[in-house]
């Protein structure tokens, strides 16, 4: 499973119609669309995503930011996925993020980041099945 992923267009990125801009910078970078569809969290959703961060003070904004709108996970596959997406999308805090990166480009605060990658192959695995069922997976898998 290390060749693979997970990416969330979050609710700022489609609210700022930057979808299709974001997944060509992904695209051209080289990774490959597996799975990908819209949806809108649910508060419960959300929070079982994030579970990681539940003692954080900053978890039930992260929650409310999660669940105001649509958001698009894609599952991605790259050899080396996690670590060459999370070079692609840049630090958490924009600010901090490099040139040129998706964060960088587009996103305008801490939380408010535009994407999310997943920070581990174990990880990945987890959250790609938070969003997509096996048969999801499987049928983008014939060839
Ligand atoms: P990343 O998304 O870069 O892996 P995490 O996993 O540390 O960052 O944080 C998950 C999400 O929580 C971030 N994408 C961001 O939306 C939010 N977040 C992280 N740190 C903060 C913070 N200090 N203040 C507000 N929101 C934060």
């Amino acid at each position: 499973m290390n060749n693979r992923t997970l990416a969330i267009l979050k609710p700022d990125c489609v609210r700022k119609n930057l979808i299709g801009e974001v997944v060509k910078i992904i695209s051209e970078a080289g990774f490959k669309i597996k799975a990908m569809k819209m949806t809108r969290l649910t508060k419960d959703s959300a929070g079982g995503f994030y579970e990681i961060h539940k003692e954080r003070p900053f978890f039930v904004d992260l929650v409310a930011y999660m669940t105001s709108g649509p958001c698009v996970p894609i599952a991605l596959e790259k050899e080396n996925a996690v670590a060459e997406f999370r070079k692609l999308i840049g630090a958490t805090d924009p600010s901090k993020a490099e040139e040129g990166t998706i964060r960088k480009l587009f996103a305008e605060s801490i939380e408010q980041n535009i994407v999310h990658g997943s920070d581990s192959d174990e990880n990945a695995a987890i959250e790609i099945s938070h969003f997509f069922s096996r048969k999801e997976l499987l049928e983008n898998y014939i060839k």
